[in-house]
């Protein structure tokens, strides 16, 4: 169970309220339990619209760990960066994985992407995630990409390109990537 790679993708808030963005992940290859497939922190993202509120601030990755740490010892011992995660990783994968808990009236729970070539998982994108090791002899391959509702936040003062008719875009797509998760 990974601890140092938690994040989620930034998206910056936009002037009015509801779903920033979605991630999507594309399985590419058969993905088992323990395979590398993505660990989600499900219900995270709830946390994350709580902290906007609270603290009227952008919501980047890094402050919201901090922040969400210093107030739930269960989140900081999910992304405590002092454990050794090779040497705990059975008993962190124990202790956290499918085993829901409730922080701050919030239902979380720790859940492991698997599955064939071609399922697809959507998420809001304020969820938390991780790269979680491979312990078969397989990689694991996986396309993600963000799909941001509305215009992306870089285009918002820029005018349109000439020609352009009817609303604005209301879905935009980020690049997307796939990524390889190396057989142990
Ligand atoms: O490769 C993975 O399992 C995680 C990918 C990831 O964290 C991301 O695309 O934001």
């Amino acid at each position: 169970m990974p601890s140092s790679a938690w994040h989620f993708d930034f998206t910056p808030l936009q002037d009015r309220p509801g779903l920033r963005a979605v991630q999507v992940f594309a399985l590419l290859s058969d993905v088992q339990p323990q395979g590398g497939g993505t660990v989600v922190l499900s219900g995270s993202h709830h946390l994350v619209a709580r902290y906007v509120g609270r603290t009227k601030q952008e919501p980047k990755p890094r402050l919201v760990r901090g922040d969400l740490g210093t107030r739930h010892p269960w989140l900081a011992e999910l992304w405590d960066r002092r454990c050794s995660e090779a040497a705990q990783h059975g008993s962190r994968r124990t202790k956290f994985l499918g085993v829901p808990t409730t922080v701050d009236g919030v239902e979380l729970c720790v859940t492991e992407i698997t599955g064939r070539p071609g399922d697809l998982y959507v998420m809001n994108s304020d969820c938390f995630h991780a790269i979680a090791p491979n312990a078969h002899a397989v990689a694991r391959l996986m396309c993600t990409s963000l799909v941001t509702v509305g215009r992306p936040a870089a285009d918002e003062h820029r005018p349109r390109q000439e020609g352009a008719s009817g609303p604005p875009p209301l879905l935009h797509q980020s690049a997307s990537s796939v990524r390889v998760c190396p057989p142990r």
